[in-house]
């Protein structure tokens, strides 16, 4: 047992490689935001590519070796690493590897070492969620959280309000009205669809699919390959149908929930914009990050088979057909086709989703419950 910290705030270190993409950032930004605002913990969040952050985090500026912003105190992970306390616990985001001049002031320190993991839906989460693994030379042990949808997982990041922000804004035609002004689009009468995919995606597929619909539709892509891609689709087709395309900058990520939110159907990726589609009670597309030997592919099933556990059986058949078709064969006119004719119900069933998912304890708590034990 350590002693307890009874009259400070417990302070955590979290330590986040930006390996590729924006997922790791994704996920330790708002984990790092949370604790501080809901738990009143005093955060350290050490970042290797600040570059890459500053896309997401608003207002931060990469030049400066300390700063703090919305109540997290955000360092840059240099090498050779600077001499710093020992945080209370100390969360190793995504198996990073710590720098060794930290880990050797563990030794004496002992905080609470947690590697936070991937997030999957698939069953053997919970049978791995929160084992301690003893270092073989260290004598310190690690513990491994396992993000998840089961209640016996260590839960999914939402913060505590965010139902209630979301529909605030799903409710208030004037607030999601000003969103698309700020974007500088209109709308007008197209289904909207927000596209954040990885290059490898069936783009070109979907947008032929989209253009020949007979309903139109507003394609929202932020800037970046894919982006790059659409802009090509675009100069070699003749005619693009009802299917108008809108590149947008990348969002910092409170301003990419409200995209989610005001969207009719989401196609997100990798694992943060994957939870915030969810959260968003739209109904979503997923892309899992590419693995070898088709991983990917079992977590996207082992995904389906719980987010239709509670849908119409007609319903799932359409959700099925159409991840599959993003994940695997490409859209043609028809699944597109399809696909907008399930979409009310498929609205509902998105809504009642999150709803059953937000009534677990989220990810933060969790954590937070999960490592105060050890004092
Ligand atoms: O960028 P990703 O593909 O990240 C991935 C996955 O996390 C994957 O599991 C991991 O192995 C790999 O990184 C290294 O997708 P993800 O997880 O959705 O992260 C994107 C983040 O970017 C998320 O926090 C949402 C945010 N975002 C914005 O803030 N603004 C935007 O405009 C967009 C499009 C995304």
């Amino acid at each position: 047992m350590r002693q307890t910290r009874l009259t400070e705030a417990m302070r955590w270190d979290i330590f986040c490689s930006i390996v590729d993409n924006y997922g790791d950032i994704g996920v330790c930004w708002r984990l790092a935001r949370q604790l501080a605002h809901e738990h009143g913990i005093k955060v350290r969040l050490w970042i290797d590519r600040p570059q890459i952050a500053a896309k997401l985090v608003q207002g931060l500026d990469p030049a400066l070796a300390s700063q703090e912003i919305s109540g997290v105190e955000i360092r840059p992970w240099t090498a050779p690493f600077p001499q710093v306390d020992v945080a209370d616990v100390v969360i190793e985001a995504f198996g990073c590897a710590l720098p060794e001049p930290y880990l050797r002031a563990m030794q004496d320190a002992r905080p609470v070492w947690v590697n936070l993991e991937y997030l999957s839906a698939e069953q053997w989460v919970d049978d791995f969620h929160a084992r301690p693994s003893p270092h073989p030379q260290l004598g310190l042990t690690k513990h491994f959280f396992f993000p998840g949808f089961s209640p016996a997982s260590g839960g999914l990041l939402r913060e505590g309000r965010l139902l209630e922000a979301r529909a605030r804004f799903q409710q208030s035609p004037a607030l999601q009205a000003a969103f698309w002004q700020s974007l500088g689009i209109m709308p007008q009468h197209a289904y909207t669809v927000s596209l954040f995919c990885y290059p490898h995606a069936p783009v070109d597929s979907l947008l032929d699919a989209m253009a020949e619909a007979d309903k139109p539709v507003l394609c929202i892509i932020p800037h970046g390959p894919v982006a790059d891609q659409a802009m090509r689709w675009l100069e070699e087709r003749e005619n693009q149908g009802g299917l108008r395309i809108a590149t947008v900058p990348f969002l910092p990520q409170d301003r990419y929930d409200q995209l989610l939110w005001a969207c009719d159907l989401n196609f997100v990726r990798g694992e943060d914009s994957w939870v915030r589609a969810l959260w968003a009670g739209k109904p979503m597309i997923w892309q899992p990050y590419l693995q070898a030997e088709d991983a990917h592919l079992a977590k996207l099933e082992a995904f389906l088979q719980r987010y239709c556990q509670d849908s119409p059986s007609d319903l799932t058949v359409h959700i099925m057909a159409a991840h599959r078709a993003w994940n695997r064969y490409g859209f043609t006119s028809s699944a597109w086709q399809a696909l907008l004719t399930a979409l009310p119900g498929w609205q509902r069933q998105a809504q009642n989703y999150a709803q059953a998912c937000a009534k677990e304890t989220g990810l933060a708590a969790k954590l937070v419950i999960y490592c105060k034990k050890f004092f």
